[in-house]
């Protein structure tokens, strides 16, 4: 395979001198002791839980210290023939969650600090809830890129990711009176041990000004404000050998911290102006997963990201190679979606600017090195700049943005004379202003990031094919070659050993423990689906999980669930094309006739939602409302009782996600068919054992083509029907007009009954699902219940249940982040992809 083919090539660089084991655990004891030591300074009472925890980490960041600098010399070393260049990975956003159980996982110091801990009187489980979760990502996005940081740490790929340090991270969520309301996320408040600050590297950024012409014909950039952005790092461990990876953030400071003179005058606040405005570069992730925030300070945080990123990368190749001619053909440049598509432009303007490349180099080797993914097809959520703002901020990044496109154009016009109207579709300018333009000149990122890689690719097959026959298809046809696909995949270390470890002990006592390194291996859990022994044990993992996340609920929510109940859960971000609402019409209309014949044979069910909204997104906050006032509904009336409860999990983010997962039966992937670029979360159900429910949709296709369609629960329209049907007309009226049950469930929320009478609150929704309902949840509501109840009735024959369980398992060994990067590698990254 892709991936041992890749792990036989970097074996020279994976082995570096093993420790023995008794050695890595004296060093982490005698670490943990010395931190625990200043920690405590003089005090003499019994170190709290975090006290523990922040020692624990201070103490393995050490010795991951020790294995990240011996991996940069080892990759300093490769020298001019490696087939792989150093990847380096661009993303605004890192969704990292906790670190000290993967730390220690990797380390293989579990046991040690588990006694360290006891020695303290602590459970090792209880200290590391104590470390606060890294919520520096909005969704799917941002915690891929955590996954891909693991995976170059395993397979041993000489990266780097680079991203901002953010100092509020993702809003906490809280819930009142049934509605989101949104918090600062001071994730940094108690410090953060992890953190390895590089205070030599530093790179000055600039905003604003002029753009000088000089007299041999060169053109540089004046800023009008000058800002350092200075490194921190963050070491992320392999488990298989003592390879690491880097993900270095960049924080933003004044060039200039205080006006002294300001200062001296005692205007404290024009003294610290600078410094204030350079520091909010830093203070938030936008948390929204949809749109461009359409603010200057996102524009100016995509900018630091780049050029910080880049300077490092410059800086770095000279000092291996002492020269720039090569360094597209030793470098990638790899575009986390098109947040970072001001790489391209930044890159240009060093090579020409700073170290006095010609054109027609600089461009080669920023072609070489750029590639981008795409991980939308939603027209409204490509990212646009108004170009006034881009030339306000970044006025030599606007001309060579020009210049790229007048290049672009002018071989367009060779290759297709006369087509007018293809150059104003691919031009990286829309003149005409588009969605949202409010008739602005706006420079199409997207266009820039194709235009300036050699590799662009879609995260599903499903998605990365339509995206050439739709948002992107006049550009394969100008450039077929240039569009691959790369099908997502999570990391199983912390989506599967770390979070389960009880079914992991499952899988190590039946098929080994290669799975551990080499996730295909679960193929072999195939043969033993029939075996009535592992399904028991595969039930009563499940069971447990069940329970656990039973108690969360109850003390999260004060309700009570039936473990025995089948969990079915639908835990992502809350949009509208993943129509979480969907499934509330599905749990209503359940409600309904569970009232209207409680003695028939339910299965009784417990529907867990979990999610945040995008702070100013109406109909994504209405949605979570609904769930709440449905929730209270059902869960308190006497005639319903463990039959059906719907609760809403709040503040939903990669820590409750590793809880809540392992102890799902049902997986709720139920996106309109052509909308969910791939999903993650699908595979991390699956991987755990439950069965997915699911659109024919993303990466939900391939999953099903890997463990056998039978073994999904398929529903819905298809890709091609949705289209058919839009083209036609769609009139949503028409599906509710001729079915009963749907017509009572719409009535029963638009006539008040789940918000005490008030029937102005859900008119929006009902309106919208009446009048365009543009991600067809009436066209689907049949067939989603229909499917349901085959849920049901299989749910019923425990053992068939886990059979597929098994199953489901088995399929899942291709959806691993290393299969995904070894794919990365071969297709994007490789040498030989240059051609
Ligand atoms: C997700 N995208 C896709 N975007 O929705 C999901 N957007 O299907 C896919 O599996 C995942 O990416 C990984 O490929 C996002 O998560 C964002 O979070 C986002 C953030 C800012 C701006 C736009």
């Amino acid at each position: 395979s892709a991936l041992h083919a890749i792990k036989a090539r970097f074996k020279s660089v994976t082995t570096m001198n093993d420790k023995p084991q008794s050695e890595m655990q004296a060093q982490l004891q005698a670490q943990f002791k010395a931190a625990l030591q200043r920690e405590l300074s003089q005090s003499t009472q019994a170190p709290s839980r975090e006290t523990l925890m922040r020692a624990a980490a201070s103490a393995c960041r050490e010795l991951l210290s020790q294995r990240w600098a011996a991996t940069q010399a080892a990759d300093a070393q490769r020298g001019e023939q490696a087939p792989v260049r150093r990847v380096h990975y661009l993303s605004m956003e890192f969704l990292m969650g906790r670190a000290l159980g993967n730390a220690i996982a990797a380390l293989g110091l579990d046991e040690t600090l588990r006694e360290a801990f006891a020695a303290q009187g602590q459970a090792l489980p209880d200290v590391l809830e104590r470390e606060h979760d890294a919520a520096l990502g909005n969704g799917g996005l941002g915690r891929l890129a955590a996954c891909f940081l693991d995976s170059f740490a395993e397979l041993g790929l000489p990266s780097f990711g680079y991203g901002l340090r953010y100092e509020y991270g993702m809003f906490a969520q809280a819930i009142q009176d049934g509605r989101q309301v949104e918090a600062p996320d001071d994730w940094l408040a108690l410090g953060n041990a992890w953190e390895v600050p590089r205070p030599e590297l530093r790179y000055p950024v600039g905003f604003g000004g002029r753009v000088v012409a000089e007299a041999d014909g060169s053109r540089h950039w004046q800023p009008a404000e000058q800002l350092l952005a200075q490194a921190v790092d963050f070491i992320v461990p392999a488990h298989h050998s003592e390879r690491v990876s880097t993900l270095r953030q960049w924080q933003a400071s004044a060039a200039k911290p205080i006006d002294f003179n300001a200062f001296c005058r005692g205007d404290y606040a024009a003294a610290a102006q600078h410094r204030v405005a350079a520091q909010a570069i830093n203070w938030v992730l936008y948390p929204d997963d949809s749109t461009d925030a359409g603010r200057e300070l996102r524009l100016k945080q995509e900018a630091l990201l780049v050029s910080a990123s880049l300077q490092d990368l410059i800086a770095r190749h000279l000092r291996e190679f002492g020269t720039l001619h090569n360094l597209g053909k030793r470098n990638a440049i790899h575009l986390n979606d098109t947040h970072p598509a001001l790489a391209p432009a930044e890159l240009m303007r060093l090579l020409l600017d700073q170290h006095g490349l010609q054109w027609d180099e600089a461009w080669a080797i920023t072609r070489d090195a750029v590639s981008y993914t795409n991980h939308t097809l939603m027209p409204e959520a490509l990212e646009k700049w108004p170009l006034q703002m881009i030339e306000a901020l970044l006025p030599r990044h606007l001309e060579i943005i020009f210049e790229i496109n007048q290049r672009f154009m002018d071989e367009l016009r060779q290759r297709f004379p006369g087509d007018e109207a293809l150059m104003s579709r691919v031009s990286l300018i829309e003149e005409d202003g588009g969605y949202g333009s409010g008739g602005e000149r706006r420079v199409r990122m997207a266009h820039l990031a194709i235009v300036a890689s050699h590799r662009v690719n879609g995260v599903a097959a499903l998605h990365s094919e339509l995206m050439v026959q739709t948002i992107f298809a006049d550009y394969a046809r100008i450039w077929p070659e240039r569009f691959h696909n790369v099908t997502n995949g999570v990391t199983p270390r912390r989506w599967l050993q770390q979070c389960n470890p009880q079914l992991a002990a499952v899988l190590d006592r039946h098929i080994g423990q290669g799975w551990r390194q080499d996730l295909s291996e679960l193929a072999k859990l195939k043969g033993l689906a029939k075996d009535a022994a592992v399904v028991q044990q595969f039930l009563g993992v499940k069971r447990a999980n069940k329970e656990r996340l039973a108690a969360l609920i109850r003390r999260e929510l004060g309700v009570a669930v039936n473990p025995d109940s089948l969990f079915d859960v639908q835990i992502k971000r809350i949009h509208e094309y993943k129509r979480q609402l969907l499934n509330i019409l599905h749990v209503i209309a359940r409600y309904q006739a569970i009232v209207a014949n409680p003695q028939a044979n339910w299965t009784p069910r417990t529907v867990v939602i979990a999610g945040k909204a995008a702070s100013a997104y109406f109909m994504a906050k209405l949605i979570i409302q609904l769930a709440h006032d449905v929730g209270r509904v059902v869960n308190s009336d006497p005639r319903v009782g463990d039959k059906l409860k719907l609760v809403f999990l709040p503040n939903y983010g990669v820590s409750l996600a590793e809880t809540i997962i392992p102890a799902a039966d049902l997986s709720e992937q139920i996106s309109t068919a052509g909308t969910e670029a791939s999903g993650t979360g699908n595979m991390k159900f699956a991987m755990n054992g439950a069965l997915t429910i699911g659109t024919w949709d993303g990466a939900n296709i391939e999953m099903a083509e890997a463990m056998g369609v039978e073994n999904m629960f398929v529903f819905g329209l298809r890709t091609d029907a949705v289209a058919r049907i839009k083209a036609l007309g769609y009139d949503p009226r028409l599906h509710v007009e001729e079915n009963k049950q749907l017509q009572a469930v719409i009535d029963a929320i638009a006539t008040g009954q789940f918000s005490a009478g008030d029937t102005a609150r859900y008119r929006p929704l009902v309106d919208k699902l009446l009048g365009s309902d543009p991600y067809m949840l009436m066209a689907d509501f049949a067939d989603y219940v229909a499917t349901q109840a085959r849920v049901d009735a299989l749910y019923q024959d425990q053992a068939a249940w886990g059979e597929r369980a098994v199953l489901n398992v088995a399929g899942m060994g291709w959806f691993s982040a290393d299969r995904t990067i070894a794919e990365y590698v071969e297709r994007v990254w490789s040498v030989k992809s240059l051609g």
